[in-house]
């Protein structure tokens, strides 16, 4: 394996100018970590649109977890690695050279990062350093984005949040984003290297994973309407969250990497809705009162809750002209829709 040793010499990668995107310029090539999920299947779509070479990286399984990105499967370049394995990652990025990595890829759920504790630290923590490794050491002009989250925050210091809100998180998840997000920072400050964090709040869509609650909710009128279910349990009512449409947040992550200078940015819409006004949406769109279905289960309850959370997208706006598209009420709806059509 030829691997580019590290040359201090080379610190202050992040400040070299480079060609816009676009007509008369080479094509871009960009790796994205976690293409199956959910926001992986939306950046893909955002990069073939822009003319990049996508090459997406796909952990090992007994069955394929296509289901998001099928219609692109023509069109990316699929290659096998692992966030537990340095050298498959090694390997991807020297084989790739990309322009820009999207580190998209995690145990992404919080309530199974306290049942799986160790493991959500080795994915979500670890696998950080491991990525950033393979592109220090393998093709270090990569641009490289970092998917943190808002779940840094935890029991917020301040509201709303922003890039200088001190972190709280209230999850071994959280704990695993706060590593992630401290270890772009250091790499960027020790080697030189373009990376950055994207502080991203909640996002959903109709490809969000059935366990959140969104999709929980949406998929469960559905299944009321369509006769497959009775009632739907929940945890806490009283949760509060910034919650934006998937499609519009690839879009911050793709315009963090464009400046000639990296920098962190938090990405949400400002606005805060609880679980309790979600169900009424939800529910009110297909004309049901959500009290007669609901229930509220303590299993779905959290050994420590994170109440409220709110963005100060303010930076990101002024920055890099990014504004969410998508209203709280207009992505609600979008998903019971999807839900329905997809259970007709
Ligand atoms: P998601 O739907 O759960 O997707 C996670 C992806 O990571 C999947 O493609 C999964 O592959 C892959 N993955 C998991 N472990 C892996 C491993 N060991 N090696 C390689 N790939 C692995 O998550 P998402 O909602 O798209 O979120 C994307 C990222 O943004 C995550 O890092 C998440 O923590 C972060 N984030 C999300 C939100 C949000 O509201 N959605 C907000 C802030 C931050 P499989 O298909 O094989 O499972
Ligand atoms: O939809 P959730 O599971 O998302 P959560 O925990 O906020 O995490 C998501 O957003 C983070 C960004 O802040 C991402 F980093 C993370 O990867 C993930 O995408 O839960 C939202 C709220 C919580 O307060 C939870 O207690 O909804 C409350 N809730 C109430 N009943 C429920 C339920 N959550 C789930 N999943 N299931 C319930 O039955």
């Amino acid at each position: 394996m030829t691997v580019q040793k590290h040359d201090p010499a080379r610190k202050g990668e992040a400040d070299k100018p480079r060609a816009p995107a676009g007509a008369g310029q080479p094509r871009r090539t960009a790796v994205i970590t976690g293409i199956t999920g959910q926001d992986g299947s939306y950046l893909a779509e955002l990069l073939l649109a822009k003319g990049y070479d996508v090459v997406g990286i796909v952990r090992r399984t007994s069955h394929d977890s296509y289901e998001r990105i099928g219609h692109l499967l023509d069109r990316v370049h699929i290659v096998p690695a692992d966030l537990l394995d340095q050298h498959s990652l090694t390997s991807v990025v020297r084989d790739a050279r990309p322009d820009e990595v999207y580190n998209l890829a995690a145990q992404s759920f919080v309530p199974t990062s306290w049942t799986q504790p160790v493991l959500t630290g080795e994915f979500t923590a670890l696998g950080v350093t491991r990525l950033l490794e393979a592109v220090r050491l393998a093709h270090p002009t990569a641009r490289v984005y970092q998917a943190s989250s808002s779940e840094m925050f935890g029991k917020a210091q301040e509201t709303p949040q922003r890039e200088t809100t001190p972190f709280y998180p209230r999850s071994p998840y959280g704990v695993a984003k706060v590593y992630g997000h401290w270890i772009t920072v250091n790499y960027r400050e020790s080697y030189g290297l373009y990376a950055v964090s994207g502080i991203l709040f909640n996002h959903e869509s109709p490809r969000r994973g059935l366990e959140f609650v969104t999709r929980k909710v949406t998929d469960g009128v559905a299944r009321i309407v369509k006769g497959k279910a009775r009632d739907l349990h929940l945890g806490n009512l009283d949760a509060r969250r910034d919650w934006g449409f998937a499609g519009d947040y690839v879009d911050a992550m793709w315009r963090m990497l464009q400046p000639p200078r990296p920098a962190d940015y938090v990405i949400g819409t400002g606005e805060m809705h609880s679980v309790r006004e979600l169900c009424d949406l939800a529910f009110s769109h297909v004309g049901l009162d959500w009290q007669k279905y609901v229930t509220v289960d303590p299993r779905f309850v959290r050994p420590a809750e994170v109440d409220t959370l709110q963005a100060d997208p303010s930076k990101a706006r002024r920055e890099l002209q990014w504004t969410p598209g998508t209203s709280f009420a207009d992505l609600v709806r979008m998903m019971v829709d999807a839900d329905l059509e997809r259970l007709s």
